[in-house]
């Protein structure tokens, strides 16, 4: 075993962080990393949050720690931030919104710069959750720092997805975007203490909460503490309740992973065929006289591969 498993296997801070770095940067001791503690995860919880930068994800987070400390939960955050590097300020600030929580040495909080952009970040971030699961973090936490794809990258990942709207961000009805409505289990409507909160939750209501799948629609303050405690309940109602579905999306994931894997592996194998097969120039040459069109070279020159 790795020194480094060693110490992830004890909760060590100092390789739990370094395994996750690992992890995040793709570097090449992540699949024996991977292959050491692969049979001892499958028990943590996964909660992402996501929605527009200022919406009050951080400081949301901090004030559900405590409530998700009493129902007995060991909790780790990650941060991801794709725009910033590891040492950048976004973590610092969120660091400071959760104060509260960073003195509490039973949390663990690392940001990831996941710079395999689009499509690395679902590899690191479950591997990193793979990580904190084999130390015995059991409710993972993911905030999203980014928009767009990223979140639903993260949607797809977890086993929860919490999107939190605020009428001060720009989540007026007509400007949410359109894969926000989707991907959420449950929505909160933040700054509840603001004028503004109640028709943005009425409006939420009416476009998101009836539809078929009826996602939970909660208005929370974590200035005023209004809501928070309702929302901790029903995000571990939540994913305590959804039993088989959750192991069907475990698996549809898992899928996922492995076709994606695969496909990257096979890919740059038959690069490395193509590049070494003899008629590879011939055809190039070919192509460059027009003396073959371009459909039938690949068609020709695959099947010669695939032979
Ligand atoms: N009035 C009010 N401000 C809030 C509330 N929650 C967060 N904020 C403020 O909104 C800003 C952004 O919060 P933050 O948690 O960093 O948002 P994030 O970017 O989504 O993580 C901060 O200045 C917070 O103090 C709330 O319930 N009411
Ligand atoms: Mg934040």
């Amino acid at each position: 075993m790795l020194p480094i498993v060693k110490g992830v296997l004890e909760g060590e801070r100092r390789s739990l962080a370094r395994a996750i770095s690992i992890v995040d940067n793709d570097e090449s001791e992540s699949q024996i990393i991977i292959h050491q503690i692969f049979h001892k995860t499958g028990s943590a919880k996964t909660i992402g949050f996501t929605g527009s930068a200022g919406s009050g994800k951080s400081s949301l987070i901090g004030k559900l720690i405590p409530v998700f400390q009493t129902l007995g939960y060991k909790i780790a955050i990650l941060a991801v931030d794709p725009t910033s590097p590891i040492t950048g300020g976004a973590i610092l600030g969120d660091r400071v919104r959760m104060q509260t929580i960073i003195d509490d040495d039973t949390v663990f909080m690392r940001s990831m710069a996941s710079r395999g952009a689009i499509g690395g970040v679902s590899k690191s971030l479950r591997n990193a959750i793979r990580i904190l699961d084999a130390a015995g973090y059991d409710l993972i936490i993911a905030e999203s720092v980014g928009a767009g794809q990223l979140e639903i990258e993260i949607s797809r990942v977890v086993d929860l997805t919490v999107v939190v709207f605020t009428p001060y961000t720009g989540d007026n009805i007509q400007a949410i975007k359109a894969g926000l409505t989707e991907i959420g289990d449950l929505y909160v409507i933040n700054k509840a203490d603001l004028a503004g909160a109640t028709t943005l939750f009425n409006s939420i209501l009416d476009l998101i909460g009836n539809t078929e799948r009826k996602p939970v629609v909660l208005k929370a303050s974590t200035k005023t503490g209004s809501g928070i405690k309702e929302l901790a309940l029903s995000i571990d109602k939540l994913i305590n309740s959804a039993g088989s579905s959750y192991k069907e999306k475990e698996k549809r994931m898992l899928e996922e992973e492995l076709k994606d894997m695969v496909l990257n592996i096979v890919e740059l194998k038959l690069l490395d065929m193509l590049k070494n097969n003899s008629k590879y120039s011939d055809y190039i040459d070919r192509l460059v006289n027009k003396k073959i069109d371009p459909y039938r070279a690949a068609e020709e020159l695959s099947a010669i591969l695939l032979r």
